[in-house]
């Protein structure tokens, strides 16, 4: 489905690593909008909750404990055809399967901790930007 928006996290790996700056970069270059941004750090509960679509998988575990193990910078963005156009910026789960010149591809360090999320549909776009802002705090 077409949507205007997607929600995005730049994943703890990154952050503590100094990617935040050279990511947000690429993803201003590729033209998408910042529409909503801040740094959270999740408790396990609340990656859970996050991830819920993935409990019970081999990684979940792992992922979650991940997720919430330092900041991440959560975000909304703006641009035509938001979700697909994202997913290909970013590049595959698998950072060894993604395009060269993608996100992933250029700062993942493994599977798991891949440097950003991107939702997958607008119906789970619109969920987690709720999760994670409020009216007042996207534009
Ligand atoms: P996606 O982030 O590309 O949508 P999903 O299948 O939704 O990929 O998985 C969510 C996240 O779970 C991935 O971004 C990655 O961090 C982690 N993950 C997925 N598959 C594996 C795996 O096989 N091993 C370890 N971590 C995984
Ligand atoms: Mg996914």
């Amino acid at each position: 489905m077409q949507s205007d928006f997607t929600f995005s996290i730049i994943k703890p790996n990154a952050v503590r690593t100094g990617k935040t700056g050279p990511i947000l970069s690429m993803i201003n270059e590729a033209g998408f909008e910042i529409s909503a941004i801040k740094m959270v750090k999740m408790t396990l509960s609340q990656a859970e909750t996050f991830y819920e679509v993935h409990r019970g998988r081999p990684f979940f575990e792992g992922l979650v404990e991940f997720m919430s193990s330092g900041p991440v910078v959560v975000m909304i963005l703006r641009h035509e055809n938001a979700i697909d156009d994202f997913r290909k910026l970013i590049g595959a789960t698998d950072p060894a399967k993604a395009e060269p010149g993608t996100i992933r591809k250029i700062f993942a360090v493994s599977v798991q901790m891949n440097a950003v999320h991107g939702s997958d549909s607008f119906e789970n776009a619109a969920k987690e930007a709720d999760y994670f802002f409020s009216g007042i705090e996207r534009f």
